[in-house]
């Protein structure tokens, strides 16, 4: 990893979501620490989750060093953990 995050980058996932094994791979791949929140895996239980991310799908990551949120989208969260950490 060439820059290291100040804060831990945030997570917000289910274990088996293969989207989220993605993104948690890529983290992993890049030496990155990160916390992960387990949403419920009934999606109309996802009210935090909706109330920090405007919508009920994961993933979403959170990078409060750039003030990045990333929601539903793995490819574009991969993409952007690769440009800003890689
Ligand atoms: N387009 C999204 C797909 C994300 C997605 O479909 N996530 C599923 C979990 S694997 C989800 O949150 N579905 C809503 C639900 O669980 O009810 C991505 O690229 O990350």
């Amino acid at each position: 990893m060439k820059k290291k995050p100040e804060a831990m980058l945030e997570l917000y996932q289910f274990e088996e979501c293969p989207y989220c094994k993605r993104v948690r791979e890529k983290m992993t791949d890049l030496g990155m620490s990160y916390i992960i929140h387990n949403v419920p895996r009934a999606r109309e239980k996802r009210v935090k989750l909706e109330k920090i991310s405007g919508q009920k799908f994961v993933p979403v990551l959170v990078d409060a060093n750039t003030k990045t949120m990333i929601a539903d989208d793995d490819d574009k969260a991969i993409e952007y953990l690769e440009k800003t950490y890689g």
